[in-house]
Formats: C-alpha cells, structure tokens, sequence
C-alpha cells in the first residue's frame, strides 16, 4: 500500500483540510500520514475562531522520522498557516521530496477574487516559493492570479486560461493544473498543462451550489488517485466527478451545509468510480 503524508491544519469542525484529506485518501485504498499545520476550532470562514499554529513541531517530527527511515510515496500540502510556515513546508520538500515520490500542492488560500481572511497581501508570495517545488499544483483562478500576478477575471476565453497556466509553470512546478474553469455557463472543469506541452481538459456540468472546502475534497482526491496509478487526466476527472457527487449529496439535505460539502455519504460511489477507471486501464 503507498503512503502518503499530508501537511495542513487540522480545523476542528467544518470540513476541511485533514479532517477531508484523511478519510477521502484512507478510502481510495492508500496510508494517510499526517503533519498538522495549525489546530482551530472551526476553518476561518466562520465569524470567530480559534488557531494553535504548530509550526514548532514540523522540524521535531520531520528529525525523528528521518531518524526512523520513514519515507513517502507522495507529499501533499493544503492550508498553511503562514509565510513563515511556507518556508518550512520548502525545507520539509527538500528532505521528503525526491524523483521517486510526488508531490502535490493545493495552494489554499483564496477564492472568488479574495485571499482568506486570515492572511496578509505578501502569503501568495510565499506560497509560490511552496509550488516552485512541487511535481504537481491545483491552484482556482482567483489563486492562480495571485500567485502570477495576473488578473482575477470572472468572464474570459482560452488564451486566459492558457496564460496563466504558462506563468504558473513558470513558478518552476511540473504541471499546473487549474480548478473551475468555465467557458460555457452550464458546464465547469479543470484544465491542466504540463513541461512537455501537454494540454488537458474536463467538464462536468455546473452545480448551482457551492459549498466551503471542495477544493480540499478535490486535492484529496487527485492525490489519492493517482498514488492508486491513475494517470493525471483519470484523476482529475474522478476528482471532478466525485466533487459534484459531493455537491448534490449536500444540497439534497434539508438543512444544507453552509459550511462545507458532504462527501461522506458519497464515499461508497468514490471508491466504485475508483475501481472503474483502474479497471478500464487493463
Ligand atoms: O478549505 C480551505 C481551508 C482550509 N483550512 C482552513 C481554512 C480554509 C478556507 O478557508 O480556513 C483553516
């Protein structure tokens, strides 16, 4: 079984982050390690909330798994607490990260045009340090903007969508992958473009809803698929997949979830999904 390990906050309630990644990644059949990042008592979307930083204990944990000879078929970093945290998270790459396991970025700390609340107008700088060095980024719009320093545009065409993922290649990651991503109103995806030129793209159709924290059920899920071997275009689309799963389980409820989307229900039709892309391959 590959092993992964996952390095973001865990928020207490609301979820996101860890408490997403574990389960999602457990489901889909690989080890889930953890490096939590920060402790809070709900995501920052919530009007007041707690934050532990745990900053300190990344360079503890990192020694003592070296001194065990532990070592990751994949590294995965979501939500970080800081720019000093971002710098860390580089340092962790350096003594984790090889040509011989993957590493995954889900720079989350923005969207719809604005970064989170939590952070200053210098993180993104910091983040594009983290997705310099990463074989693989998920970034949205709004955050691939920040970390190029183009403009956030809501209406645009193709040759958008192209520039940014070139500038975000630019940063120095592998492939650059860009989540909701729409040219037609009924219909979102992604869009990915790697060092060889390669282009990629996926559509499902447009949910209504919206919910908090599908970017992290996304990153999870590309994460776990393509430890599972899928190639990048299979996971991506299993990710898209199960996201707008997750979004019609949620807006199903009577009460809804303001505060996050509910994939556990769905977690059955993930792994079935999981199967029918690795069975189509043989
Ligand atoms: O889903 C991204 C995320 C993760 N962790 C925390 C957050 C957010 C988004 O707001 O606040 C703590």
């Amino acid at each position: 079984m590959k092993r992964i390990v996952t390095l973001q906050d865990i928020s207490c309630v609301g979820c996101c982050s860890i408490t997403v990644a574990l389960p999602v990644i457990s489901a889909m059949g690989v080890e889930c390690g953890i490096l939590p990042t920060a402790v809070l008592s709900t995501h920052t979307m919530f009007k007041n909330f707690t934050c532990k930083d745990l900053s300190d204990q990344i360079e503890p944990i990192s020694d003592m798994w070296e001194k065990e000879h532990i070592t990751f078929d994949g590294v995965y970093t979501g939500y970080l607490a800081s720019k000093e945290q971002c710098a860390q998270v580089v340092r962790f790459f350096d003594r984790f990260s090889n040509e011989n396991n993957l590493t995954l970025v889900e720079p989350a700390m923005a969207d719809n045009g604005k970064l989170y609340p939590a952070f200053g107008e210098d993180f993104p700088k910091a983040m594009a340090e983290v997705c310099a060095k990463a074989d693989v980024i998920v970034p949205n719009i709004t955050e691939a903007a920040l970390l190029t320093g183009m403009p956030y545009k809501t209406e645009y065409d193709h040759g958008y969508i192209r520039e940014l993922l070139e500038r975000l290649l630019e940063l120095g990651c592998g492939t650059a992958v860009l989540t909701g991503v729409s040219y037609e109103p009924e219909k979102l995806g992604v869009a990915y473009l790697d060092r060889n030129g390669k282009e990629f793209s996926y559509f499902t159709e447009r949910c209504e809803q919206s919910y908090h924290g599908t970017g992290d059920i996304y990153a999870s899920t590309v994460m776990g698929g393509l430890m599972r071997g899928l190639d990048l275009g299979d996971a991506l689309s299993l990710a898209a997949d199960y996201v707008v799963a997750c979004i019609k389980a949620t807006a199903v409820s009577e009460e809804g979830r303001w505060y996050g989307a509910r994939f556990e229900s769905v977690i059955p039709k993930l792994c079935a999904m999981l199967q029918e892309r690795l069975d189509s391959r043989e």
